[in-house]
């Protein structure tokens, strides 16, 4: 780990823009000011209440559990059943007719799914995993593309008590069978196939290949997406049949708060891959509450989309758990956002009239690069909230994001969280926060986050160091499936008693926290720890630049130097003499001790599937090694083309 990162991770940028949020929007926010005295005046009873927002078939004991930390338990003594309050509830109110799923696949077929539709599904899946043998407490691997049977798949695991471990449908064979073997499930859900980028793409060979060293598997049950021959084996049972043939009612039963309701795998940098556990009562009331807080949810009126894979822990939590806990209307994208053509999100944004739109700085960089004019051809005037997720957003992506799909008078929310912290943490509430653009801003009310020094001592305003969280919070992991030291090594030994998120963050004058990434990728140059955040904001500032991805390779005299990987905009050319301006851009933005050594142009970087940049790929290439392990990279080829377009760029 870097040391004394408070020094240089404080200083660099400096961004002096706000947004307040208009009076008619704060005017019937869902949440106001006032939700952050409640919680500091009484936290456990602020999540209490939050909890209350969902029904539980038995009342609580206890808030929190926290005789043996790290371990938490919260809501103990409780129970409920989650699918029941992501669907029974809302139709038991009437409100069975309400679409809860506008599915949109790629190839252009659509469906619309009301809760009672969904309800009907789900029941029948339950019966049908109680059928095969599933029982409460077993592991179920789920390996689909974005359709709205995976979303069945989940709520039918969740509705008997079987954990469920979705697995993104691009992991290759290894990443696939080490995952079901890690959890030792007993069934595994997979489509024949999905339809990306204009084919169909198989799912099932994969699986098959998988469990050639996954005995535990007993039975697949295989949904027909795109109707391709995958081949047949004994264990393999039609979801078609076992579903559709399955009885129709199915009575929910509850369980304990603490329930293990999925495991999701995190790849880290390096290493095996680590099963996150997380339970039922806690997590649903955080993914819940955030989901109504952070978007301002309006259930009757608002369409809310949010474009992340199932796979990733956003899909478990906004866009199955949170947004069905409360009601929602959403869109499901199958896609890519450039099939058939690059306006295929604004397309469905206007198709829709979605209101609420939840995606990535990666994408929002990438249709930076497409031009403006792409976006400006559709109607977005429907869009009142934008939200951005999994990276840190860059300041002029976010005005691109507010101005260009915005309008530029929409609220952008900066959420930062991550799958061990099951939902938001840090985020503007956009009824209540003048906002920064690149600033996730303040911890939700209930939430107690801070940056801390090497010693662990919390950094005044103006101090950079180590993003940590200090007080338990309900819809926190509860281990590593299988590993509670690993839990403890990794999450617990930093910082006494403190939760550590292995991201770098700096608070401002005002408090304001800014994310500056993993603390693994902060370089140091000549003395100064300088973060990759900062120095690849400053290169998408010039207005030349869609994205950068910026690493530090070692440097016989400084240590490490600055190596920039930029993808240009639009039209953009490159000429030794634009190369020298943008490092000239980045030394008169932050000042000369971040001027980048190099900068390469590139037409991608490597990624991945929820669309981070590895930068530790990127490094092998600055240091000229040979390329790391890409299993879990979105598109394992990339490297290949990054690494011949330097060659044939150096042979000119
Ligand atoms: C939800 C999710 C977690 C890591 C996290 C951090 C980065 C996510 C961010 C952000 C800055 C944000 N991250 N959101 N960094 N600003 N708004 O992404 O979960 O896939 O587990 O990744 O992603 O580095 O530690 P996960």
């Amino acid at each position: 780990m870097a040391d004394t990162p408070q020094e240089t991770l404080a200083n660099l940028l400096s961004e002096e823009r706000t947004f307040p949020p208009s009076p008619e929007f704060s005017k019937s926010a869902n949440v106001t000011a006032a939700a952050y005295d409640e919680a500091a005046a009484d936290r456990l009873a602020f999540w209490e209440r939050q909890a209350r927002r969902l029904d539980w078939s038995k009342d609580w004991d206890r808030v929190l559990d926290w005789d043996d930390p790290p371990f938490a338990k919260w809501f103990t003594g409780g129970e409920l059943n989650v699918a029941a309050n992501c669907l029974d509830r809302h139709v038991a109110n009437g409100l069975g007719d309400r679409v809860a799923i506008h599915f949109e696949g790629e190839p252009g077929d659509t469906r619309a799914v009301t809760y009672a539709e969904l309800l009907d599904e789900v029941k029948r899946a339950a019966n049908a995993l109680t059928d095969l043998g599933v029982e409460a407490g077993d592991r179920v691997v789920i390996y689909m593309p974005m359709i709205p049977e995976a979303a069945v798949a989940m709520l039918a695991c969740a509705r008997i008590g079987a954990p469920h471990s979705v697995v993104f449908g691009g992991f290759s064979v290894s990443a696939l069978s080490s995952r079901i073997q890690d959890a030792g499930a007993k069934l595994v859900i997979c489509a024949d196939g999905g339809f990306r980028k204009g084919r169909p793409l198989a799912l099932k060979p994969t699986v098959d290949e998988a469990l050639e060293s996954c005995p535990s598997v007993e039975k697949v049950l295989v949904v027909t997406r795109t109707g391709q021959d995958v081949g047949w084996n004994d264990r393999d049972v039609k979801w078609e049949d076992a579903v559709g043939g399955a009885a129709a009612e199915h009575e929910a039963q509850a369980f304990d708060a603490e329930h293990p309701l999925f495991i999701l795998y995190t790849s880290g940098t390096t290493g095996k891959p680590k099963g996150i556990l997380h339970t039922s009562g806690g997590y649903l009331t955080q993914a819940s509450y955030t989901h109504h807080a952070v978007f301002d949810l309006k259930p009757e009126t608002d369409v809310y989309w949010c474009t992340a894979d199932i796979g990733w822990v956003t899909g478990h939590s906004y866009i199955v758990y949170g947004p069905m806990s409360n009601g929602a209307t959403q869109v499901m994208y199958e896609g890519t956002p450039d099939t058939p053509h690059t306006g295929r999100f604004w397309e469905i944004v206007q198709k829709y009239g979605v209101t609420i739109l939840y995606t990535a700085p990666t994408a929002i960089r990438t249709f930076m690069k497409w031009g403006d004019d792409i976006p400006a051809r559709y109607d977005l005037s429907s869009l009142r909230v934008l939200g951005s997720v999994g990276e840190p957003i860059n300041p002029e992506a976010w005005i691109w994001y507010r101005e260009h799909i915005g309008g530029g008078s929409v609220p952008v929310v900066d959420t930062w969280w991550q799958t061990e912290t099951g939902a938001i943490m840090v985020s503007p509430l956009p009824g209540v926060t003048a906002t920064k653009p690149g600033s996730a801003q303040r911890p939700l009310p209930g939430i107690n986050v801070d940056v801390v020094d090497e010693q662990g001592e919390s950094v005044p305003n103006g101090g950079g160091g180590f993003l940590t969280i200090r007080e338990p919070w309900p819809s926190m992991l509860r281990t590593i499936w299988g590993d509670d030291q690993r839990f403890l090594d990794t999450y617990w030994a930093h910082f006494d008693g403190m939760y550590f998120a292995g991201d770098g963050a700096k608070k401002d004058d005002d408090g304001d926290l800014w994310l500056l990434g993993r603390v693994d990728d902060i370089m140091l140059v000549s003395g100064h720890n300088i973060s990759t955040t900062e120095v690849e904001s400053a290169l998408v500032s010039h207005e030349t630049v869609a994205e950068a991805a910026v690493v530090g390779a070692s440097d016989p005299v400084t240590g490490q130097g600055i190596v920039a990987f930029v993808i240009l905009r639009g039209q953009a050319e490159s000429s030794p003499e634009h190369l020298a301006e943008l490092r000239a851009h980045v030394a008169k933005t932050l000042g000369p001790i971040a001027k980048p050594r190099q900068v390469i142009v590139v037409a991608e970087l490597p990624k991945t599937r929820s669309g981070k940049i590895m930068r530790r790929l990127l490094r092998d290439i600055a240091e000229d090694r040979e390329i790391g392990d890409v299993t879990t990279l979105a598109d394992n080829t990339v490297m290949s083309r990054i690494k011949s377009g330097l060659q044939a760029g150096k042979e000119d």
